[in-house]
């Protein structure tokens, strides 16, 4: 229950952050201004260093609690400068900077504080490497590829209605995965800020096909119930005839997420949670046609995709 109540909290302060910010005046937080007017949030963290992928500009962290914005939890950071990450290895300590605008977040002023022990700087050379806790790997399970049938999975939608793959034929549809409580803006909120946009444009179209559908699907079902995706879902403006938000048991959510590479902790706390991001789009006869890796791409370029895709046959 306590855990809830700091999810809630999390939510809350997330989503009030620009006018909060405001008033806030007593914290490690400051707040910067970008040269076109939006307010850049800094906070100091700490925490001690997972993983580092210094050619996606990517360091893994446990990091403490940040007060007020975050709770504890392993997740990737972004840093723009990956001189950043020189010298830097798995269990060291570490203290640096978080920066956060609406829509973005990285980090910077990376310090080491405390070396991590000789014994433990090697990286472990097992498969866990990059598996992060409680990610499992499905052998039965391969790799879609672009031209293939997507199999017939199952969920639930936000009205609690059994749904499956197949009754969007005849439609484009946009499929991405997501968990409500994720906190940090350029992971789940990214992709449903982008899917928000994107059905915007679509719906502003006056001609041009109509057979377009978006799916998020929770990886944390356990918490993401259909009422809360219906409530997230509200959140973005998701439009019902158009946006289904789907939930289900991780036996029907993990196979789909695992064939496309997407990789989180299952059941896992949040604390323990590092995820990274897949959104595919599926052509009307329910074959893979493109796969978005990561958040480098906008929700005009999915409507573009989508409607693409809607036209073939
Ligand atoms: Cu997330």
């Amino acid at each position: 229950m306590f855990r809830r109540m700091q999810y809630l909290l999390s939510w809350g302060t997330l989503l009030g952050i620009s006018a909060w910010l405001l008033l806030a005046g007593c914290s490690p937080r400051t707040t910067d201004s970008t040269a076109d007017g939006h307010s850049i949030t800094n906070y100091q963290v700490k925490g001690v260093v997972k993983s580092l992928q210094p050619e996606e500009k990517e360091i893994v962290i446990k990091h403490e609690e940040i007060p007020g914005y975050m709770m504890a939890m392993t997740m990737p950071f972004s840093v723009r400068d990956t001189n950043e990450l020189r010298g830097v290895k798995p269990g060291d300590s570490v203290e640096f900077r978080m920066r956060v605008t609406e829509t973005d977040g990285w980090i910077d002023q990376l310090k080491v504080t405390a070396a991590a022990a000789p014994t433990n700087s090697a990286p472990p050379q097992n498969s866990e490497t990059n598996s992060p806790k409680g990610f499992r790997v499905l052998p039965n399970v391969p790799e879609l590829q672009v031209g293939e049938l997507v199999p017939d999975y199952s969920f639930t939608n936000q009205f609690g209605v059994p749904i499956k793959l197949s009754q969007f034929r005849g439609q484009a549809l946009a499929v991405t995965f997501i968990f409500t409580r994720c906190p940090f803006p350029l992971f789940c909120p990214r992709m449903s800020d982008a899917f928000s946009t994107a059905q915007k444009e679509l719906l502003k179209r006056t001609s041009g096909p109509t057979n377009w559908q978006l799916l998020s699907i929770s990886f944390d079902p356990e918490f993401d119930t259909p009422g809360i995706m219906k409530s997230y879902g509200q959140r973005w403006g998701a439009d019902p005839k158009h946006w289904t938000l789907a939930t289900g048991s991780f036996d029907q959510i993990e196979p789909f997420a695992v064939s496309v590479g997407l990789y989180f902790g299952r059941g896992v706390s949040i604390a323990d949670q590092n995820h990274n991001l897949r959104t595919l789009i599926i052509g009307p006869t329910g074959r893979l046609v493109k796969l978005f890796p990561g958040n480098e791409w906008t929700g005009a370029d999915l409507a573009e995709a989508l409607l693409e895709a809607a036209q073939t046959k």
